[in-house]
Order: structure tokens, then sequence, then C-alpha cells
């Protein structure tokens, strides 16, 4: 946890550091200095590196992970009913997710009004929105490798997803391909590591470089987009989980959050719903009634497939990089985005800053310029302790909806008092 907070730490400094040298070089005013050899030089050069080395992994990612995770829902299959229950909560409570934050980022326009000239010294390429019907027949590839090498997201998703499934329905005979699935799935977790080591520098470099170019004007968008994603995040938990506890089990949603308000405080200082994973377990068994055999199959599923909180970042992000560049999303191409970003959440594995690299993936799949992330990455990373409370919280609703349903669930421990452990 050290280390996390060490990099999450530098990753802030740099923020401020970044904020701080791009507002005084702005009201500096142009020169060779600042704008040749600092912001065309320097900024752009770090900057630039930290971006492609964000992108570097988005299909390696995207594959593995998914395939992976496909692969691991082996066990739905044999918990069958279980199983279909958990993956369609999960697959539901992120579409609803996103829909929210995309709803909320139409009305609020955090995008809106901020000039872009002065930041983007091209127009950046935007591909037509294809007609949802082209979108859903191009999501088969016929050729997955071409598809990977020009970043078909929707293709390389549908491959993945055909590959783990595969695996899933072979079983033990193909053990030593999941194997190799597992483990490279743990490579994909180690590079996205070694990629975050290099934030604090690229946050420090993209923020100076945009606040050299906007000054405070950046203020007040970026602010915008904090609120659409924070708010958005609350009315999931409030509305959207509140509500289905109560729907669907007649439980006092206030029981839950005070019983669960420690682990969503874990998953929030360390941005890693794997690293939260035992504590969720802990809370969901020990103080929330829900059985081992439930929880431990949904939970470790959840904190892979089910990311609620990541996809309401992406969703917000989109509407916010197309208000941006003044590139209007056509209702095609929102549901491409729900598609994508709910799809894409299904291999993401929990950790520190995933979601913005799965957040590269849904802009290209609407055609969106991956540069707009540049304006978003310097705050991400408290949205990234946030949306990962989320993200958890979401795996606990959901297993206690299923537990309940299975009848392996105990309402006296959920309604117990919670019993502070003593010190000793
Ligand atoms: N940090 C991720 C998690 O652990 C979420 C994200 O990156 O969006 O859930």
């Amino acid at each position: 946890m050290n280390k996390k907070m060490g990099l999450t730490t530098k990753i802030f400094i740099g923020l401020i550091v970044g904020l701080i040298v791009g507002l005084i070089l702005n009201k500096m005013g142009p020169s060779t200095f600042r704008d040749k050899f600092l912001v065309d030089g320097v900024f752009t050069l770090v900057g630039t590196v930290f971006l492609n080395a964000i992108k570097m992994m988005v299909v390696p990612l995207v594959f593995v992970s998914i395939a992976n995770g496909a692969a691991s829902m082996s066990d739905i299959r044999k918990l069958g009913r279980v199983g279909t229950k958990t993956l369609a909560f999960y697959l539901v409570t992120t579409a609803v997710a996103i829909t929210i934050a995309i709803v909320l980022s139409i009305v609020v326009q955090p995008g809106m009004g901020l000039d872009m000239s002065a930041l983007v010294k091209t127009e950046p390429t935007i591909a037509e929105a294809k007609p949802l019907v082209k979108v859903i027949s191009d999501m088969v590839p016929t050729n997955p490798v071409a598809a990977m090498a020009a970043g078909e997201m929707l293709q390389i998703i549908v491959f993945a997803l055909l590959v783990g499934v595969g695996l899933a329905s072979l079983g033990d005979k193909v053990k030593g391909v999941v194997a190799i699935f597992d483990q490279l799935n743990e490579l994909m977790m180690k590079m996205i590591g070694f990629v975050m080591l290099l934030a604090p520098y690229g946050v420090l470099c993209l923020i100076a470089k945009t606040f050299t170019g906007l000054g405070f004007s950046a203020m007040v968008p970026l602010a915008k987009y904090m609120f659409c994603v924070l708010f958005a995040l609350a009315l999931h938990a409030i509305i959207t989980y509140s509500g289905m506890l109560v729907a669907f089990t007649r439980l006092s949603p206030v029981k839950f959050f005070k019983k669960f308000a420690p682990v969503m405080g874990v998953a929030f200082s360390t941005a890693s719903s794997n690293a939260t994973l035992p504590v969720t377990l802990e809370a969901t068994e020990e103080k929330l009634g829900v059985s081992k055999s439930i929880a431990s199959f949904t939970i470790p599923l959840g904190a892979t497939i089910n990311m609620d909180g990541t996809a309401i970042m992406q969703g917000a992000a989109t509407i916010f990089i197309s208000q941006l560049y003044g590139v209007p999303l056509s209702l095609s191409a929102i549901l491409t985005v729900i598609l994508t970003a709910t799809l894409a959440s299904v291999g993401t594995a929990g950790v520190p800053g995933v979601g913005l690299i799965m957040l590269s993936m849904v802009l290209q799949a609407v055609g969106l310029p991956i540069e707009g992330i540049a304006l978003i990455i310097g705050i991400d990373r408290i949205l990234d302790m946030s949306r990962t409370a989320i993200n958890i919280t979401g795996d606990a609703i959901c297993t206690i909806i299923v537990a309940k349903s299975e009848g392996e669930f105990d309402e006296k421990v959920y309604n117990s008092e919670v019993v502070e452990k003593s010190i000793a």
C-alpha cells in the first residue's frame, strides 16, 4: 500500500506543479523559450511518451484480460443459475452506470465553450460515426490479427470473448492454455504498473502544456467534468444500488453502507479493486451475511468484470472530449460507447489506472481523438480512487442480491449491529 500511496502522492505533486507552471507560463505570454523549448519540446516529448505508453497497452490488455476474464467464467457453467444471475446483474448495472454518466454529461455540458484551438494545432481526424447496424455487423473481425493491428477495439473484444468462452467450454483439456492467459494477465498488470511509474512526469508535463495554452479557462471545464463523474458515482450508489437492494431484498441500504464504508475507504486509498479483494470478501461474509461459497465466486469475478465506476468515468469522459473537440456524437455512437465500455469492463482487472487505458479504447471505438485524455489525465487519479470505491460496492450489492435469492444469506448477520473489533 505504501508504494501505491507513494505513486498517488507523486501524481498529485505532478498535478499541482504542472498546474502552477502552466498558469505562470500562460501569464508570461509567448516566447521562444516557453513555446519552442518547453511546450513543443519538453512537455510534448514527455507527455507524448506517457500517452503512447498508455496506448501501447490497450490492444494486448484488452485481448488478454477479456479472454482471461471469459475463460475464468468456466465456473459459471458449473454454477449455472448463480453464474448467469451474477453476470446479468453485473452487465446491467454497468450499462445503467454509463447511461447515468452520459445523460448527466450531456445535461451539464462540461466540455462546451472551451476554445481548444490554443491546445490543438491540427484538426483531429474524426472518423464519421457509423450507423449502429454497421457497428454491430463490423464487430466480427474477418482477420483478428488485422483487427489488432488496426486497433479495431470492438472486433478485438468479440474475438477475445470467443477465445475465452472457447477455453471455458473446453475446461481441463486446455488447462495449460488457460494458465498461460492467467500468467499473461499478470504480466499485463505488471506492465501497467511500469507505465504508471511514468505518470507523475507525464501528468506534470501534460497539465503544464494544457494550462500554458489555456490558462485559467481550462479550470472550469475540468471542474465541471470532475463534478459529472463524482455526482454520477454518488447517484449510482445512492439510487441504483440502494434501489436494487430494496427492490430485490427489502434490506436496509443504510445498514449496508454503514458496514461497507470501511471497505470503500480501502478501495479509495488503494485505487485498486484487486488490492481491496480480501477486505471486500471479509465484509460480505462476516458483516453482511453472505455465504462463503457465493462470495468467494461473485466477489473475485466482480473485481474483474464489474466496474460500474470505471464505466461512469468513461461515459463522462467520452462526452466531455466530444464536446471539447466540437464533435457531436450521434445516438448510434453513444450506443457504441455504452456497448464498448460495458464489454470492455468485462476483462479489465482492478489495478490503478486501468480505466484510463480502457478509455483510450472507447474513444478509438467512436473515432474521438485520444489526445483528449491529456486534459483529464492530471485529475484522473482522484477520480480513479473514487470510482474504484464504487466498483467494489457494485460487486457487494450484486453478491447480496444473488446470495439472498439462493437462500445462501444470513439476514441476522446483516441486521446485527456493527461490532468494532477490539484492538486487543
Ligand atoms: N482502479 C480500477 C479498479 O481497481 C478502476 C479504474 O482504473 O477505473 O477498479
